[in-house]
C-alpha cells in the first residue's frame, strides 16, 4: 500500500472525533489505536475486494481450525502493508509514542498453543504467497484464559479481549447461516471477517470467524414476563456456543459444548462454501472437488466430513454414493499429535443426542468401511476392530479414523512425526491408504517472529544480504560466509544484549525480578505438559541449587532460567509443576548463598506478545520433550531464527533443526525414540535410576520432605508418586525424566563452557540463523499448495 500521510492523518482525526468526540491531543491510547486501525481498514477495502474477485471462479483452499492464535494485528499489518515507518513518522510529528498505541491492543488469543499459532502463521503465509485461501473458525468471546500466580499457584481469569471492540473485524450479517443441531435446537452463525494482509503484495485474504447468536432476535413487546425470562435463557444458550475457548492443549475432554462448537463452525463454513460454489459454478456438485480443498487442522473440525454428506444428500438431493465420492476428494487431514489422550473420541450416546442426523451418517460410513475392510482383510478380525470408526466395544466414535477414511491426503507435521505415524501409530492406516500419507514439516512466519520482533537483527541481516529474506527465508544461507567475521559476530552479540535488556525491563515489570543481562538467558516457553518435561528443567535447577548450598564457592556460570507456560485448568499435575517452579524460584532468588548467580523467572500469562520479546532475547532454547512425543514444536524454530541454539532431545522438528544447523552448533542429549523402545522392552526401573544418579535422590526427596511447600495440596507428593509409583493410567515415570536427568545435566555443563567463549558462542548462534531458512511457514505453505491443495498464487495488481 502506498503511504499517504495526509489521508491517514485526516482519517485518524475524523474517527477520533466521530467515535470518541475527541481531538488528537485528547485521545487515549486505545482510542488512537482504534481510530488508526479503522482508517487502515478503510484504505485496504479496495484491495480486499479485488483479491476476492481475483480468486473468484478458481480453485481455492479452505483452512478449518478451531483455533487461531493471532496475537496483535496492528504493527504486523502496518509492516506487511509497507507503511509502518510512515505511520511511526506521522505519530512522532503528532507527539504520539507508537509503542503505547501498539500496546493498547489486546492479544487475540483464540488458541491454546502451537496448533493455534500454526494456523495464524499459515494464513499469513497464504496471503503473502498470493494463494487463494480462506481461514474458517470460531469467534470466541473469551480466548485463552489470563493466568495469574497467587501464592505460586496458577489461577485463571477470563480473557475479555473484545471489551473495547475489535477494529480489525467486520460483521457480515448478510452471510449469516442457521445451524440446526436437531429438531428443536438451532442457532445462527454470524461471520466476522478479518483481513489477512500479505507482505509485499496487495493481496488481502480473509479469516472468517463465526459467532453464535439466537435465531430470533428478542421482540420485547411480544413477551409477557415468563416468556421474556425463557427467551433470555435461550439467547444465552445460543451465545454459549461461541463463548469460550477450551483451554486444553493435547487433551480431549469429550464435552457436549465442545462438540457443538465443532459442528457449529464447520457447518457454517461448509454452508458458506457451498453457497458460493453454487453462485459461481451452479449445482453440478461433482465439480466441487475441482474447485475446493478443505484442510482439517487436527480432528477438531472432522465432523465436517459427515456434515458435507448431509448437505449434499439432504439439502442438495444427491445420492449417497455420489456424495461420498465428492467428500473423499474434498478433505485433507493434518495430524498434530500421537498422544492417545489427545485423539478425539466421542461417545455415541452423546453424539446421537447432540447431532442425531450426523450420527446416522457416521454409522453408515462406519458400516460401509467395515464392509470394505472385510473384503480386504477377511481373516484379520483384530485389524478390522482396531480400525473401526465406531468401536463397538466401547461405543466410541474415533474421529481420526473418520478423518483418514474420509480424506484424500493425511499429513504429519515433521519428518520424525510422519515416520512415527506411518510405522507405528497409524500403521494399519498407512498399509491401507499408503498414497494418502505425506509429511509437511511445520514452519513459522519470519515477518512476525524476526522482522517484527527483532528489528535490530533484521537490520543487520538486511545490511548484509539485502531484504529478500523477508519473503524468501532460504536467503539466510548467504549469512554463513560471515561466520568468520569477528566484527559481525560482535555486532550480533551487541544486538542480543539489546534484546536481553529489553526483556529484562519486561521481566522487572511482570515479575518484579531484577535479572543480570550478562547471564545466560535459558528459556523454556510452551504449554505446561508432562511430556514437555518442564520438571526435568526444574529438577536440574534444584540439583544445581543443592550443590551451591553445599559448596557456596563453586564456580557457577551466571544463569537466568526463564519459564512461561499455562496449564490446562483441570490438569492437576501440570499445576503442581507450576507451583514447584514458583517455589524453587522463591528459594533460589532470595538465597544469599546463591548471591544472584542464578535466577529463576516464571513469566506470568505467557502469550503471543511477551513471546515476541522473549524469543529474540534467548541464549538457549529448551526443547526437552521425551523423544517421540512432541510432534513438531514451532517455538524451537522461532528461537533458531533469532540466534538461540537448541538444548534438546532428538524429537519433532529438533531433528531437522540439527540437520540444517549442525549438531555441533546445538546441544543434543537424552534418549532417542529407539532407545526408549529398547528401554521399555528391557524394563525401566526409575527408582533404581534415581538411586544410581548422583544428586537425584536428594532432589526427589525434596518433593516430600517439606523443603518446598505445596500449601498442603498434596501436589508435590503427587509428582513424586507419578515418577516412582505410577498411577492407574500409567507406569512410573512414563516420560523418562529420571532416565534423562544425568545426560541433561552433562550437556548443560558443556553449555556453560561454550558460553564463556563469546565468539565461539556467537558462531553457533550465527550458524543457526544462517540455516533457519527451511523453517519458514512460506515453505510449508508452498508445499501444501503444490502437493495437497493444488492451487497457485494469483496476485492482484
Ligand atoms: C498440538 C494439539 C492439540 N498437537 C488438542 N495437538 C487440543 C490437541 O483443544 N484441544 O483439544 C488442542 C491442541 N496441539 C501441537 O501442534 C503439537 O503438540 C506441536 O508439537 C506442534 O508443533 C503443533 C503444531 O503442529
Amino acid at each position: 500500500m502506498k503511504f499517504k500521510k495526509d489521508i491517514i492523518k485526516t482519517g485518524l482525526e475524523k474517527k477520533l472525533l466521530v467515535k470518541y468526540g475527541k481531538k488528537l491531543s485528547e485521545g487515549l491510547d486505545f482510542e488512537i489505536y482504534d481510530a488508526l486501525s479503522q482508517t487502515i481498514m478503510e484504505e485496504i477495502g479496495g484491495s480486499w475486494k479485488a483479491t476476492e474477485d481475483r480468486y473468484n471462479k478458481g480453485r481455492e483452499a479452505f483452512y478449518f481450525s478451531a483455533e487461531y492464535l493471532m496475537g496483535r494485528a496492528f504493527s504486523n499489518n502496518l509492516i506487511n502493508l509497507g507503511v509502518y515507518d510512515g505511520v511511526v513518522e506521522l505519530l512522532e510529528e503528532l507527539n504520539i509514542d507508537i509503542n503505547k498505541i501498539e500496546s493498547a491492543e489486546s492479544d487475540a488469543g483464540l488458541g491454546n498453543g502451537g496448533l493455534g499459532r500454526l494456523a495464524a502463521c499459515f494464513i499469513e503465509s497464504m496471503a503473502t504467497l498470493n494463494l487463494p485461501g480462506t481461514g474458517y473458525g470460531i469467534r470466541y468471546r473469551f480466548g485463552m484464559f489470563r493466568q495469574q500466580f497467587e501464592d505460586g499457584f496458577q489461577v485463571e481469569y477470563p480473557d475479555n479481549w473484545l471489551k473495547y471492540g475489535d477494529p480489525w473485524s467486520l460483521r457480515k450479517d448478510r452471510d449469516k447461516v442457521e445451524i440446526r443441531f436437531n429438531k428443536d435446537e438451532s442457532v445462527m452463525a454470524v461471520p466476522y471477517d478479518t483481513p489477512i494482509i500479505g507482505y509485499g503484495t496487495n493481496n488481502i485474504n480473509t479469516l472468517r470467524l463465526w459467532q453464535a447468536e439466537p435465531v430470533e432476535e428478542l421482540d420485547l413487546g411480544e413477551f409477557n414476563e415468563q416468556n421474556y425470562v425463557e427467551a433470555m435463557r435461550e439467547k444465552n444458550e445460543a451465545e454459549n456456543i461461541s463463548r469460550v475457548l477450551y483451554p486444553n492443549d493435547d487433551t480431549d475432554e469429550g464435552k457436549k459444548l465442545r462438540l457443538k462448537q465443532q459442528y457449529f463452525f464447520t457447518s457454517a463454513s461448509l454452508q458458506d462454501i457451498v453457497r458460493k460454489f453454487k453462485l459461481k459454478h451452479g449445482t453440478d456438485f461433482s465439480l466441487l472437488p475441482d474447485f475446493t480443498s478443505i484442510q482439517l487442522n487436527d480432528t477438531h473440525p472432522v465432523v465436517a466430513i459427515p456434515e458435507l454428506m448431509r448437505i449434499l444428500i439432504d439439502v442438495e438431493g444427491l445420492l449417497w454414493g455420489d456424495a461420498w465420492k465428492i467428500v473423499k476428494k474434498t478433505f485433507a487431514y493434518t495430524n498434530h499429535t500421537i498422544l492417545s489422550e489427545a485423539l478425539e473420541k466421542w461417545y455415541t450416546e452423546l453424539f446421537k443426542q447432540v447431532l442425531p442426523r450426523i450420527y446416522n451418517i457416521i454409522v453408515r460410513i462406519h458400516v460401509q468401511f467395515q464392509e470394505l475392510l472385510e473384503e480386504k482383510y477377511p481373516a484379520d478380525l483384530e485389524r478390522r476392530k482396531r480400525m473401526a470408526i465406531i468401536d463397538e466395544d466401547t461405543n466410541l466414535i474415533h474421529m481420526a479414523w473418520l478423518a483418514i477414511h474420509g480424506s484424500y491426503a493425511v499429513n504429519g507435521v515433521a519428518a520424525l512425526h510422519t515416520e512415527i505415524l506411518k510405522n507405528a501409530e497409524l500403521k494399519d492406516w498407512y498399509e491401507l491408504y499408503k498414497g494418502k500419507f505425506q509429511n509437511k514439516t511445520n514452519g513459522v512466519t519470519q515477518r512476525r517472529w524476526l522482522l517484527k520482533s527483532n528489528p535490530e537483527l533484521s537490520g543487520l541481516i538486511t545490511e548484509l544480504i539485502g531484504d529478500n529474506w523477508i519473503t524468501d527465508l532460504s536467503e539466510l544461507k548467504k549469512l554463513e560466509t560471515h561466520v568468520t567475521d569477528e566484527n559481525i559476530l560482535n555486532r550480533f552479540l551487541d544486538i542480543k544484549n539489546i534484546k536481553k535488556e529489553q526483556l529484562a525491563g519486561f521481566i522487572k515489570g511482570n515479575t518484579g525480578i531484577d535479572v543480570d543481562t550478562d547471564s545466560i538467558f535459558d528459556v523454556q516457553v510452551k504449554r505446561l505438559h508432562e511430556y514437555k518435561r518442564q520438571i526435568l528443567n526444574i529438577f536440574h535447577i534444584m540439583d544445581l541449587y543443592n550443590r551451591i548450598k553445599e559448596y557456596p564457592d563453586m564456580k557457577v556460570t551466571p544463569k537466568t532460567y526463564i519459564f512461561g507456560a499455562k496449564a490446562a485448568a483441570g490438569y492437576f499435575r501440570a499445576k503442581g509443576i507450576i507451583k514447584l517452579i514458583n517455589e524453587v524460584a522463591k528459594a533460589v532468588n532470595n538465597d544469599p548463598d546463591v548471591d544472584g548467580r542464578i535466577k529463576v523467572v516464571f513469566v506470568e500469562n505467557y502469550n503471543i506478545s511477551p513471546a515476541e520479546l522473549i524469543f529474540p532475547a534467548a541464549d538457549i532454547s529448551e526443547q526437552i520433550s521425551t523423544a517421540g512425543k512432541e510432534a513438531s514444536g514451532t517455538g524451537n524454530m522461532k528461537f533458531m531464527m533469532n540466534g538461540a541454539p537448541t538444548l534438546g532431545t532428538l524429537d519433532g522438528a529438533n531433528v531437522e533443526i540439527v540437520e540444517e544447523a549442525g549438531i555441533e552448533n546445538n546441544f543434543i542429549f537424552g534418549m532417542k525414540v529407539e532407545d526408549i523402545v529398547e528401554l521399555k522392552k528391557s524394563g525401566y526401573n526409575p527408582t533404581e535410576v534415581m538411586n544410581e544418579t548422583k544428586g537425584l535422590k536428594r532432589v526427589m526427596d525434596q518433593l516430600i520432605d517439606g523443603t518446598y511447600d505445596d500449601g498442603g495440596t498434596g501436589m508435590f507428593k503427587e509428582l513424586y508418586d507419578a515418577l516412582l509409583v505410577g498411577a492407574s493410567w500409567h507406569a512410573p515415570d512414563h516420560y523418562f525424566v529420571l532416565q534423562d536427568f544425568n545426560d541433561y545435566r552433562k550437556v548443560r555443563e558443556s553449555i556453560d563452557d561454550a558460553f564463556e567463549d563469546r565468539l565461539g558462542w556467537a558462531k553457533k548462534a550465527w550458524m543457526n540463523i544462517s540455516n533457519a531458512g527451511k523453517f519458514t511457514s512460506d515453505r510449508t505453505i508452498a508445499q501444501y499448495a503444490k502437493e495437497i491443495w493444488k492451487i497457485e498464487g494469483k496476485k492482484i495488481k
